[in-house]
């Protein structure tokens, strides 16, 4: 049994992120050793593990300790025989999320956090980059913040072509899976900020499925949004893993955006993701968000054991 006195949290970028060491994902872990990953996660909003011997079962039942596991997404098909395990093997059964996101923020629970393992990585390239929204909300001017404070935004599945387009969109296969992603259209409002349910912090919720805020223009909605992203992404807000087989990554899906960088050609990359179920953000007024459009009971409850 490992105890948390063996366990070492050490930061990789100077504002989020750290890498824990002295933990085999694999065995049977005590409870204080979850309870540190926790407060780890809670802390640092990305917890980065190195050389573990996990597969998708032992993934499964590591991420078990945190939550329940969603299915692995509310319309893309999971791994054959992994209900819980979404596939990311790129090229071959996704597009590349070489964009700015927070995960699956589309539905009404948006996800509480997310454990990617790493299966095959390129030689060179390939990194994934985090960012931290309670950061960027505290960067905001103080107008700026009391305005996000009121604000809330659109958020959808459903692909704007012109607005969401990105190299590479127009192959085949790109397209194929839009249309998968696509197949049932969640929308759904939420506050642009939130409380953190655990931190209590106030968090920015935006990223890539927003389409606009409510009772704005598109035009301004653009306007203002980019303006915000441009806050979360400022480097110093960020940190950067550069994966090595074996790694597994678990971030705070609650207070963090990421962006997979697509730098690595055809040279095959394939990661493995298991999603903790969330609760539905309440803003800081109180106000739970809004399901307008898709039922996310399924996702949410398919798998809870
Ligand atoms: O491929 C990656 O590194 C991250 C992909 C992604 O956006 C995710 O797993 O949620
Ligand atoms: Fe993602």
């Amino acid at each position: 049994m490992t105890t948390a006195l063996s366990l070492t949290v050490s930061k990789v970028a100077g504002n989020i992120g750290a890498r824990i060491d002295g933990v085999d994902l694999a065995s049977d872990l005590d409870d204080s050793v979850i309870a540190a990953i926790r407060a780890a996660l809670l802390e640092h909003k990305v917890v980065f593990f190195r050389g573990q011997n996990l597969d998708a079962d032992s993934q499964e039942a590591f991420a078990r300790r945190f939550g329940t596991p969603t299915t692995a997404h509310p319309t893309v098909p999971a791994l054959e025989g992994a209900p819980a395990v979404l596939d990311l093997d790129y090229g071959r059964t996704t597009g590349r999320a070489n964009h700015w996101h927070t995960d699956v923020t589309f539905v009404q629970h948006p996800p509480l956090g997310s454990l990617l393992r790493a299966v095959t990585i390129p030689p060179a390239g390939g990194d994934t980059v985090w960012a931290d929204t309670a950061r960027a909300y505290q960067s905001l001017p103080p107008e700026l913040r009391e305005l996000a404070d009121r604000l809330w935004a659109v958020h959808s599945n459903a692909y704007d072509y012109v607005a969401d387009a990105k190299p590479g969109d127009d192959t085949e296969d790109a397209r194929r899976h839009r249309e998968v992603f696509t197949s049932t259209e969640y929308v759904t409002e939420h506050p642009v900020v939130r409380v953190h349910p655990e931190t209590g912090e106030r968090v920015l919720v935006l990223g890539g499925f927003v389409r606009r805020f409510v009772g704005w223009t598109g035009e301004d909605s653009r306007d203002l949004l980019r303006i915000l992203q441009n806050h979360v992404t400022r480097l110093e807000n960020t940190v950067r893993w550069q994966w090595a087989p074996g790694d597994l990554v678990f971030w705070d899906n609650r207070a963090t955006q990421h962006y997979a960088i697509a730098d690595y050609g055809t040279d095959p990359r394939r990661v493995q993701r298991i999603t903790l179920a969330g609760d539905v953000p309440v803003s800081v007024t109180g106000e739970r968000s809004r399901s307008i459009t898709g039922d996310d009971t399924h996702y949410n409850t398919a798998l809870a054991s």
